[in-house]
């Protein structure tokens, strides 16, 4: 008893330090101090319903790959999927006809790598691996990050489908920049993945949004907003509008929240709430956050429905609605 209210008290202390007083008490979990760490299970969860993705990532995880290599793997299936008009290849360009890729990923080991607003390269969230793994530097962008895909050995890709490039015409007519709130049940992947050590990976992979200005980036290859990984705690990534995500750096402030010891759910509605809090009435911009931590548990929400997740479960992608705000858009 006096050892869990010492660690009540010393998280709730540790939260008014951090600024986040207006925590309730009720959500905080101290059981969860401190992390146990999953050994042997892999996991592998993401953003929307990228069942193949989801599979190839637990499947070579339960072969015994790691996290990294499988996280890589698992969002190369969406960047390579021609059908996905919100990743790689086949995705909607900027307002001028440039396709331009986001794409960040971050190890067990704290350690990061982004590249962003990417022109002819399909499988950027591997390029900016290559950024993590083989450069000085965390971030790598534009024409500097395409050369060095080439020096790497990435091939030069025209992006750019005819069906997408038709429909962009078509938007040209009008030129009503709208951004979408859920787009076809899938969009930018954001994906976690633990493997057998219970190393914790993740990346995130995106267009952006859609007829977006030239040089547009969200939040998708910025660390701490698109995507966080502390192998001590958990990790959290985010979809939906990147200029809000980036606004509450998102997915590191789950991580933090998890940290002081709120579960995943509560720490991505707790995320939520906070992107909602400056606007009054229902925002007509759609975020979703996905989290999990180290002991397993998981977490997801939006602000509005139709946002979901898929998860992996012996062999199988189990797609679910995430719990949102708002019900109705
Ligand atoms: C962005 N967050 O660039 C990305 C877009 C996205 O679902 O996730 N769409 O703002």
């Amino acid at each position: 008893m006096i050892r869990r209210s010492f660690l009540n008290n010393l998280i709730l202390s540790s939260m008014g330090f951090l600024g986040l007083s207006k925590v309730k008490a009720s959500q905080i979990n101290p059981t969860s101090l401190p992390p146990i760490k999953l050994t042997g299970i892999p996991f592998s969860i993401c953003t929307w319903n990228c069942p193949e993705a989801i599979i190839t990532s637990g499947d070579l995880m339960m072969s015994g790959t790691n996290s990294l290599d499988a996280v890589i793997k698992g969002v190369a299936v969406e960047e390579a999927n021609v059908n996905n008009t919100t990743v790689g290849i086949g995705a909607t360009p900027d307002r001028e006809g440039h396709v331009t890729l986001d794409a960040c990923v971050m190890n067990s080991e704290g350690n990061c790598g982004a590249v962003m607003a990417v022109e002819n390269i399909v499988h950027v969230a591997d390029l900016a691996r290559k950024v993590m793994l083989e450069t000085p530097h965390v971030i790598l962008n534009g024409i500097g990050a395409e050369q060095f895909a080439y020096e790497k050995g990435f091939l030069k890709t025209n992006l750019l489908t005819k069906e997408v490039e038709a429909k962009w015409k078509e938007w040209l007519k009008t030129s009503n920049y709208q951004p979408k709130i859920n787009i076809e049940n899938h969009d930018t992947i954001g994906m976690l993945c633990v493997d057998k050590n219970g190393d914790l990976s993740g990346a995130c992979t995106t267009s952006g949004l859609g007829y977006k200005m030239r040089g547009r980036v969200g939040d998708s290859p910025i660390i701490g907003s698109g995507l966080f990984v502390d192998n001590e705690v958990g990790a959290a990534t985010a979809t939906g509008m990147g200029e809000e995500v980036i606004k509450t750096v998102g997915s590191f402030l789950i991580v933090e929240l998890m940290r002081y010891g709120m579960s995943p759910q509560a720490a991505c509605e707790e995320a939520i709430q906070r992107v909602v809090a400056k606007y009054k009435g229902k925002p007509s911009f759609q975020v979703g956050f996905i989290a999990v931590n180290t002991a397993g548990a998981i977490g997801s929400y939006s602000i509005h429905s139709g946002f979901s997740y898929t998860y992996y479960e012996n062999g199988k992608a189990i797609n679910k609605p995430s719990k949102s705000i708002y019900s109705t858009i």
